[in-house]
């Protein structure tokens, strides 16, 4: 398929893609796509004034009917599930069955959110005084703001906009402005939701594309109570204190600098395919890539030597192909920052594999995926690169290496590859990994939306997708009931008069 054909089958209109001042490349080969038209920063306060608006009504239907209307949403993304996945092909660089997979990992996060809207119930309390009742209720919170990242460009907007719904909260969603394509075919996927719907108030699910203009005003009104951001430890510095400095409520999705732990146990033909996944799958632009590997020193060789084989295999090109394992980059600077800091990590005294820009389709950044052995964790190991780079490090003893796994500014995701039950719990217990996602014989990433998905330290803290993570788009109240005739304090308090 043309790129042209793939925005028509997406449902992108001739409009839509035409005659605004954001221009859109396709990774896959540099093509400029599109001219996408932009939000003015000046229709901002109108259109948080909507959600507000929107909220109101919203608020009030009751949560299993707001359920519905995610029920909708996912049988929607069910029948555009192909066109879709071509487009965040398309546009991300994604290969075809990643493409799919990150829309299928939309229509997971519906039906979770379906069921969820007959779910939301807070707890029965004892209360210490007779005749007296305690109680939770979770109650929405308000319009939620959506900031996303290019390498998840419709998934993380799914994860929030379906939880955000049936708790109650509008939703106003600002994606990367590397990829609003993807963005304008998921909103209209909505928008056919919303009219099989029927009567949601106008203005419960906005897009607002722009940069940071539109990005910012969402952060600071006062009338956006929540904004949830994934992206960049440096964008989420900035988010996460104007948030909390008008009281409103963060939720943080930034870097990770993802660990695997392989011990002498481990079965390392299944270690090696978990790795190459984890390293090298979407081209290592997964919030969750693996990024440092961490092998005992009595099969670390031998590990290295099997990856470097692996490595050497591995299909890398035009992410459309079938067979094709390795696309693009998302862009020529995202490769020169790779390039750049293979070299730091050489300087420091790293041994290098791969890493090297290669063929692919004219136009496109192509890497082949880098090993890069390293004599200790450097400053360069310690921070996050968006790209496809393995640095590996020896250990000798377990604490050694759930020392070295925790001695980075990052807490998303970890792993340990053991068949010993010690190890595996050690790594799992209060003293073991610190991340908000540990792992046993798994990789690191391609996390199921069924667990609360977030990280410590500087990613951020904010918990998204499964689990109990609901309760962050809404607010708590606690209600005490007095049902006696008499007016008992708390504390054994006396205040008679
Ligand atoms: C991200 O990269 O921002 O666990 C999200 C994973 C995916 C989500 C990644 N389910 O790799």
């Amino acid at each position: 398929m043309t790129h042209a054909e793939t925005l028509k089958a997406a449902g992108l209109t001739q409009a839509e893609i035409t005659g605004g001042t954001l221009a859109v490349h396709s990774p896959i080969d540099g093509a400029l796509v599109a001219h996408v038209h932009e939000t003015n920063p000046v229709d901002m306060p109108a259109i948080i004034a909507r959600s507000q608006e929107a909220f109101k009504a919203w608020r009030t239907v009751p949560a299993p009917r707001r359920g519905e209307l995610v029920r909708l949403l996912g049988e929607e993304l069910r029948a555009a599930k192909a066109e879709l996945g071509a487009l965040v092909t398309l546009e991300a660089g994604k290969i075809t069955s990643e493409g799919l997979g990150e829309v299928q990992e939309m229509i997971d996060i519906c039906d979770f959110a379906v069921g969820l809207s007959r779910q939301i119930y807070g707890l029965t309390i004892a209360s210490e005084r007779p005749g007296h009742r305690m109680m939770e209720t979770w109650h929405p919170m308000g319009p939620c703001g959506i900031i996303s990242a290019f390498n998840f460009p419709v998934a993380v907007w799914s994860w929030n906009a379906a939880l955000a719904l049936v708790c109650g909260d509008p939703v106003i969603w600002k994606p990367s402005e590397k990829t609003p394509l993807t963005a304008i075919a998921s909103m209209k996927i909505m928008e056919r939701a919303l009219k099989r719907f029927g009567d949601a108030p106008e203005g419960l699910v906005q897009l607002v594309i722009g940069g940071p203009a539109i990005g910012e005003a969402l952060v600071n009104s006062k009338d956006v109570p929540i904004i949830s951001a994934t992206g960049s430890t440096r964008m989420g510095g900035i988010v996460g204190p104007k948030v909390a400095a008008r009281w409103g409520r963060p939720i943080l999705e930034l870097g990770g600098n993802n660990a695997m732990i392989v011990a002498p146990s481990a079965d390392l033909d299944m270690a090696v395919r978990a790795i190459v996944f984890s390293a090298v799958g979407t081209a290592g632009q997964r919030c969750t890539s693996l990024r440092r590997l961490i092998a005992h020193n009595s099969i670390k060789d031998d590990l290295v030597a099997k990856l470097a084989k692996a490595y050497a295999s591995l299909p890398i090109g035009d992410p459309r192909k079938a067979g094709t394992l390795i696309g693009p980059l998302i862009d020529a600077a995202s490769r020169d920052r790779m390039l750049a800091q293979i070299a730091k990590a050489r300087a420091e005294g790293g041994r290098v594999h791969g890493g090297e820009p290669t063929e692919g389709v004219a136009g496109g950044a192509y890497v082949s995926p880098a090993l890069i052995e390293m004599p200790a964790q450097t400053d360069t190991v310690r921070e996050e690169t968006f790209a496809p780079i393995l640095y590996v490090l020896g250990y000798e003893t377990l604490d050694e290496a759930i020392f070295i796994q925790n001695d980075v500014p990052q807490g998303l995701s970890s792993c340990i590859f053991t068949l010993n039950l010690r190890e595996a719990e050690t790594f799992l217990s209060a003293a073991g990994s610190d991340c908000g996602i540990a792992n046993v014989n798994i990789g690191p990433s391609g996390a199921e939306i069924g667990g609360a998905f977030g990280g410590e330290k500087e990613t951020g803290g904010g918990r998204e997708s499964g689990s109990d993570a609901w309760k962050g788009y809404m607010r708590r109240q606690t209600n005490t009931i007095n049902y006696s005739a008499q007016l008992p304090l708390a504390q054994g308090v006396k205040f008679d008069f």
